[in-house]
């Protein structure tokens, strides 16, 4: 319906600097807000123990501490970190990287027991998640199993992954990005035989490139979240560190090369393209290797995401070198954080390194010319596709709405809290779902939301200290009219402090469809729409692939920006979804029954509570 007119009020306001300017003066409620944290009412349990039946083929500790590195010149970091000790399997499991703080390289076979043996070294309680592995769910780092300073939390699973890259780093919740920013994070890899007969290159000319933005102070050490700006838009650093170094620089002899490549950054998306116009051949994404490589111009790569890519630098001579930068794009942040962002005006702090400016990321430079080269694979390992006609539910897609408000990123209208498992999201144990992932962001500026909005309230307003924060989803079907609320306000609805991200979806139109924190406000708008940006949406447990993607409204021209960099021929973890954009996917639930989180990839939109649990029962 009134989309476009919609879009144009989300351009005015940017354009105006309304929104910000709008909530830049709500101190108050950013208080309210930052005294929020810890209300999620999580179970402290008893750390889980070896069991005496499992019997492992790799053993090994995992510690997380407290450290100090040299990444500056100068004066070392403090980070936290992770560092293992074997104890049982093959030496070649646990590969340090001297020198960084990232976590030594993890790789397990497919079909390998593993035990791991978590200890606690912070002076906070931590848990860690395997991004990308296929676990029992009370293996897989959900907040409910962090361990306090001291103890010890023993994982155990067997490797069902095929070959890929994976990533494990924390998970407790509200404060997985502060612990990933300070250092926590490792690359895991499977490898299977799949991977082995295509002989892809390996040992030196296998190059692991962990990408990850960071910000400094004069004192060499890092700088983390300044106001509720910096969690609305996510945290950005202004330097780029490749596995835990700056200006990062590999030397390579002319012939192919397999990187492989995470972003490991809290919130910063990459457009990734090589300096010299070369395109980039992808030969894997998150859950593993494409069946045929990829030839694309440039490939999008946001938090959470991983890239196989074969580089061959054959007929390349000596001295020469080849950059692989980030290159200009837009739309990702809402559009006035975008101007801010360069400009320093307001809120937003100004930095070096505007999201979607163009930046070098690091250069391989030749320096041996040889002859031999292995050939890139026409054909890669077969995937196992589901059909639409297999999920349990082709008709109504299990609904993933994303909100945005100024100070609510939410998912299906609801901040995370545990226990709080709606209806669309239980999910039976060995189904195949299809699901849909659209921004749902109230701010529609329609006329007919109110009512719910008020439902909601008369549930559950009151509390937190004058908060009144309420969630509400509506899926589907008609006669659920009148849902579709979420919302946060002051108590008070008339006293111009309530805002809302709602949201509705269905086929049949989005008339009710939220609203945002302009009908308190006079503006008549929605700071919803206002705040649309792009979020890197993570669903834990198996792999997922990719059906549709479209973008509607006056986002095409941004979208132009980005389009050509994803990949939609392999199976993911973790998918991009772009303001206006609305993606389909199909996951299969299987083997396990449990909690499995679904959340925002961008950190600190995860620790806002952008985040919500599927229950496979
Ligand atoms: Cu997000």
């Amino acid at each position: 319906m009134s989309n476009l007119k919609n879009h144009s009020r989300r351009r005015f306001l940017a354009q105006s600097g309304l929104g910000l300017v709008a909530f830049a003066g709500m101190p108050g409620f950013l208080r309210a807000m930052e005294g929020m944290q810890g209300l999620h009412g999580m179970p402290k349990l008893t750390p889980n123990k070896a069991s005496l039946n499992f019997k492992p083929d790799v053993e090994f500790d995992l510690f997380s501490r407290s450290s100090s590195v040299s990444i500056l010149p100068g004066q070392q970091t403090r980070v936290q970190q992770y560092a293992a000790l074997l104890k049982k399997g093959p030496k070649e499991t646990i590969v340090d990287i001297p020198g960084s703080y990232l976590g030594p390289l993890i790789h397990l076979q497919k079909g390998q027991k593993v035990r791991i043996n978590l200890h606690n070294k912070l002076a906070e309680p931590t848990v860690t998640h395997w991004h990308g592995l296929h676990v029992p769910a009370n293996m897989d780092g959900h907040p409910m199993y962090v361990i306090d300073p001291g103890e010890i939390l023993v994982y155990e699973f067997e490797v069902l992954n095929r070959a890929g890259m994976n990533i494990y780093h924390p998970h407790p919740h509200e404060a997985t990005a502060k612990q990933v920013y300070n250092g926590l994070a490792g690359a895991l890899f499977v490898h299977d035989e799949e991977e082995a007969r295509l002989e892809l290159p390996s040992g030196e000319y296998e190059i692991p490139i962990v990408i990850q933005d960071r910000l400094f102070d004069e004192l060499n050490q890092l700088i983390y979240v300044r106001g509720m700006h910096d969690r609305m838009t996510g945290f950005y650093g202004d330097r780029i560190l490749v596995n835990g170094f700056p200006d990062f620089k590999i030397d390579v002899a002319s012939r192919a090369y397999r990187l492989r490549v995470l972003n490991g950054s809290t919130a910063r998306i990459f457009k990734l393209g090589w300096d010299d116009g070369t395109p980039i051949t992808v030969i894997g994404v998150d859950g593993g290797l494409l069946e045929k490589p990829e030839v694309k111009p440039y490939v999008m790569l946001a938090p959470g995401e991983r890239l196989d890519v074969w580089a061959d630098f054959s007929g390349r001579n000596e001295g020469s070198q080849l950059v692989m930068r980030s290159l200009p794009f837009s739309g990702v942040l809402p559009k006035m954080a975008e101007r801010m962002m360069g400009g320093g005006m307001g809120m937003m702090h100004h930095n070096k390194l505007p999201v979607g400016s163009d930046y070098p990321i690091f250069t391989a430079r030749v320096t041996k010319k040889v002859s031999d080269s292995p050939k890139l694979p026409s054909q890669l390992p077969k995937i196992n596709w589901h059909p639409i006609s297999a999920t349990a539910n082709p008709d109504k897609p299990v609904p993933i709405g994303i909100s945005e408000g100024p100070m609510a990123m939410l998912l299906n209208g609801r901040p995370y809290k545990y226990n709080d498992i709606q209806d669309f999201e239980r999910i039976k144990v060995n189904t195949i779902q299809l699901m849909e992932i659209f921004h749902a962001h109230g701010g529609h500026g329609t006329d007919s939301a109110a009512a719910s909005g008020e439902h909601g309230a008369e549930k559950q307003s009151g509390g937190m200290g004058g908060m009144g924060m309420m969630g509400g989803m509506n899926h589907g079907d008609d006669d659920q009219k009148g849902g579709g609320q979420g919302m946060m306000g002051m108590g008070h609805r008339g006293g111009g402090m309530g805002m809302m991200g709602g949201m509705k979806h269905g086929d049949d139109d989005r008339k009710s469809g939220g609203q945002g924190m302009g009908v308190m406000m006079g503006m008549g708008g929605g700071m919803g729409m206002m705040m649309s940006m792009a979020h890197p949406i993570h669903l834990h447990g198996q792999q997922f692939q990719i059906v549709s993607r479209s973008v509607s409204g006056d986002e095409e021209a941004d979208y132009a920006t980005v389009r050509e960099g994803f990949i939609e021929s392999g199976l993911k973890d973790t998918v991009l979804v772009m303001p206006g954009e609305k993606v389909r996917i199909i996951k299969p639930f299987q083997d396990f029954k449990g909690l499995f989180m679904y959340h925002c990839h961008n950190l600190e939109h995860e620790d806002m509570g952008m985040m919500r649990d599927f229950l496979v029962e």
